[in-house]
Parts: C-alpha cells; structure tokens; sequence
C-alpha cells in the first residue's frame, strides 16, 4: 500500500512546484508589446504602426479618452476598421497617419478592410 502511495506523492509535489515556477513566472512584466519597448516612452504608447500588412502592436491597452495613432508604415494602403462599426479610419495611405478617439471601455476588435487578415485588437480601461 505504501509502495503505490509514494510515487503518486511524489508527483503530486513535483506538479505543484512547476506549477507554482509557471505562475511566478507568468506574474511578471505582462507586457505584449514585446521586449524592446520602453515603458517610459508615453508618446508611442498610443501609436499602432502598420507594416509588413500587420498592425503592430497586435493588441494596445489605453485608457479611456485615449486618441490612438494609426501610422501607416508599409508600402500599401491600410484601414484600421471595427469589426463591430465603431470606427472606420478609411484608407490611410503609405507613410500618412490617422487618429481615433476612444472614450468607451472594452475590447474592440478590428481588421483592415483591404486585408481581412491583418487583425488587431484595443483594449480601453
Ligand atoms: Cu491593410
């Protein structure tokens, strides 16, 4: 009866100690933005900058009242468009930007209507 106790102790223990490693790990610095970016950096903390048919950062967290940045960075024309209506920035063309303005909390998701793929999400607090 022992026997088969102790292995399973064992396990018990050894996946409660990866689990505690894999939280404390995880509670670190939560930012998506990726290891380069400066948090002292305010000023292009509400830019999304579109290059290689991608919106970078992917997904931006703002306060309400925020107005973000759309900076077209590629080769081709772009739109930052709501999935859900609440905004459309038109085409922005290559090298040109354009702002919006948000006021309400959620999460809003978006796409690029010329590419369906190129996808991003905001985050308003
Ligand atoms: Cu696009």
């Amino acid at each position: 009866m022992n026997r088969s106790f102790g292995p399973s102790l064992s396990l018990l223990a050894l996946a409660a100690a990866l689990f505690v490693a894999a939280c404390s790990k995880s509670s670190g610095p939560s930012s998506p933005y990726g290891a380069t970016s400066a948090p002292s950096a305010p000023a292009q903390a509400n830019t999304v900058v579109m290059a290689n048919i991608a919106f970078s950062p992917t997904s931006i967290t703002v306060a309400a009242g925020t107005t973000i940045t759309w900076q077209n960075n590629d080769g081709v024309d772009h739109t930052s468009t709501s999935d859900n209506g609440v905004w459309d920035t038109g085409t922005i063309a290559p090298g040109q930007s354009k702002t919006t303005v948000f006021n309400t909390p959620g999460t809003f998701t978006y796409h690029c209507t010329v590419h369906p793929m190129m996808t991003g999400t905001v985050v308003v607090h």
